[in-house]
């Protein structure tokens, strides 16, 4: 399913709304005969200004709001991934306030239209129009903060990737600079994947695409980069360690689980261990989602670093692929791993 924010387009500040409309309104023409008096030809003209331009400024709220996906009506991932990257209430109570002006303006458009069937001299018609421009002029720019609120939040949401359901998923996971980015990067057609030496340089889910060949075509598979997890309560993950939880929970079909043996990337084997565990727990064993397990840092890690991480999850050499993310070396394995799991039961069933 495409990102449904992804409609969910620049929204103008106050003031250039309120330009175009009355540059608009200024620019319409009533139909009226040339030879009719003075003062109906003034309230004809003013009456259509006045309805131009109101009715230009509804249009365009309207299709402010309207761009807006109902959060509430989303899917799980998008629904709960945009309340971790925006306060839902507050955007809500935004939409929510942009469209109470709407009777508002439909109510001085009536008003002030009444008032000009009523007016005496010509002159008058423009002082209405005035007024009218005056007030939603005001209306409008206590508007300001909401316009500029959703023009804020709209490129965090417009950066959610879209899932396509009918296709795999393997999530990327582990702890924060294990090599997570290296090696999706590597593997995936994204290669615009920000790979950096400190912690939390990923801060958002990234999809990228693998392609992987079988008898006569290749498979695509989804391959997600996720931010790094730290082992801790799940209440004191902060929203961007949540978006790899939620990840896990809501896309994964499988989960790519990435450990540093080294001391390198700044987190002990315990709390990596802990965090596997974790994730083992709570998904691999709960949502019975498949994973496979990558040692990573090769040319780093030494034999008996390798081994003492083996020994702590009571591993064989067969159940860890050991890779070098920046030569890319075992890479294949991994690929070689994901076709034995996906690629290889469809091939079978094709028999
Ligand atoms: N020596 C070595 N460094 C690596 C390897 N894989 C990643 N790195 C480095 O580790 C750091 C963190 O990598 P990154 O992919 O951003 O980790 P992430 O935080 O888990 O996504 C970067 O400086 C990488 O260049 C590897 O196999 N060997
Ligand atoms: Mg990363």
């Amino acid at each position: 399913m495409k990102n449904p924010f992804l409609n969910f387009f620049y929204v103008p500040p106050a003031q250039k709304l309120l330009d175009i409309a009355f540059k608009r309104a200024m620019k319409s023409s009533a139909s009226v005969s040339k030879n009719a008096p003075i003062l109906i030809k003034a309230k004809k003209k003013e009456a259509k200004r006045i309805k131009v331009a109101i009715e230009e400024l509804i249009d365009r709220i309207l299709k402010i709001i309207k761009m807006v996906p109902i959060i509430e009506e989303l899917p799980d991932f998008y629904r709960e991934l945009a309340s971790l990257l925006v306060d839902t209430d507050q955007l809500r109570l935004t939409l929510g306030k942009l469209n109470g002006i709407l009777p508002i303006l439909s109510k001085i458009k009536r008003e002030y239209l009444s008032k000009l069937r009523k007016i005496e001299h010509p002159k008058e018609g423009d002082r209405i129009r005035r007024a009218v421009f005056g007030r939603v002029s005001s209306i409008l720019r206590k508007q300001s903060d909401n316009l500029e609120y959703l023009n804020s939040i709209r490129g965090k949401l417009r950066e959610i990737p879209s899932i396509d359901y009918s296709i795999p998923c393997i999530v990327c996971a582990g702890a924060p600079n294990v090599g997570k980015s290296s090696i999706v990067k590597e593997i995936s057609t994204k290669k615009k994947i920000e790979v950096q030496e400190y912690p939390f340089t990923t801060k958002k889910l990234i999809l990228g695409h693998l392609k992987i060949e079988r008898r006569f075509d290749t498979v695509s598979l989804q391959i997600m980069d996720s931010p790094g997890i730290l082992d801790r309560p799940l209440e004191s993950r902060n929203n961007i360690e949540k978006q790899a939880i939620l990840a896990l929970r809501l896309i994964s079909d499988l989960i790519l689980f990435i450990f540093d043996p080294t001391p390198a990337c700044g987190y002990t084997i315990e709390s990596q261990i802990n965090l596997f565990n974790e994730i083992k727990e709570n998904f691999i064993q709960k949502e019975n989602i498949n994973y496979i397990i990558v040692f990573n840092k090769k040319d780093l890690a030494s034999e008996s670093e390798i081994k003492y991480l083996k020994n702590e999850l009571k591993l064989t050499d067969d159940d860890f692929i050991l890779t070098n993310a920046l030569t890319g070396e075992n890479l294949d394995k991994i690929i070689a791993r994901l076709r034995d799991m996906f690629i290889k039961p469809m091939e079978s069933k094709d028999f």
